[in-house]
């Protein structure tokens, strides 16, 4: 770490299978891999971005979703700057699950930028849960809302700007 690395510490969150991995490796590495390795408990993925001349280094957190790693994900939790809640628009109990990820955060991690993604945007035949009615639970939650493709990379990069102006703003 370059000591004048600006850190931004984030957490991807959510059911199995939602595509969390797949938003990491394809904002760390930009590429889109099937069959890349589920995580187990935890993995950090790292990129580097410079902006306005600031080294930021971008930090990644990928979880496995099982609910029996709960305590052991919760170490990882100090000093996140944000936690990016992931569903899968084509399985409606992936968006249902929200409350529980959004649960976890609020006692495990506290005050962070949270925001809800609803990915796999590119599967349109499929689609379970409508743009409207996910927009309107996030804002409800207090949460900002956006729908990504890992497979196509649309959005991927706006997501994780949008936490990086965050917290160049701080
Ligand atoms: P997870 O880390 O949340 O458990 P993964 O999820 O990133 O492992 O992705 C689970 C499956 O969804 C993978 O399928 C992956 O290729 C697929 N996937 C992830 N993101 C997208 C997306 O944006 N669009 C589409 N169409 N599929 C996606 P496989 O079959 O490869 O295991
Ligand atoms: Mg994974």
């Amino acid at each position: 770490m370059r000591p004048q690395d600006i850190k931004v510490k984030l957490l991807l969150l959510g059911d199995g299978r939602v595509g969390k991995t797949s938003l990491a490796v394809r904002y760390t590495h930009d590429k889109f891999t099937a069959n890349y390795k589920p995580s187990l408990g935890v993995d950090w993925l790292i990129k580097r971005e410079t902006i306005n001349d600031k080294n930021i280094k971008v930090l990644v957190f990928d979880t496995a979703g099982q609910e029996f790693l709960v305590g052991f994900r919760s170490r990882y939790y100090t000093g996140a700057h944000g936690a990016i809640l992931v569903y899968d628009v084509t399985r409606r109990e992936t968006f249902e699950n929200l409350d529980i990820w959004l649960r976890e955060v609020r006692e495990e991690v506290g005050e962070v930028y949270i925001k809800i993604v609803g990915n796999k945007s590119d599967l349109k035949e499929l689609r379970q849960v409508p743009y409207d009615e996910a927009e309107a639970y996030a804002n409800n939650e207090g949460a900002d809302y956006m729908e990504t493709s890992a497979l196509s990379g649309e959005n991927v990069n706006d997501l994780f700007m949008s936490f990086i102006e965050y917290v160049l703003k701080l």
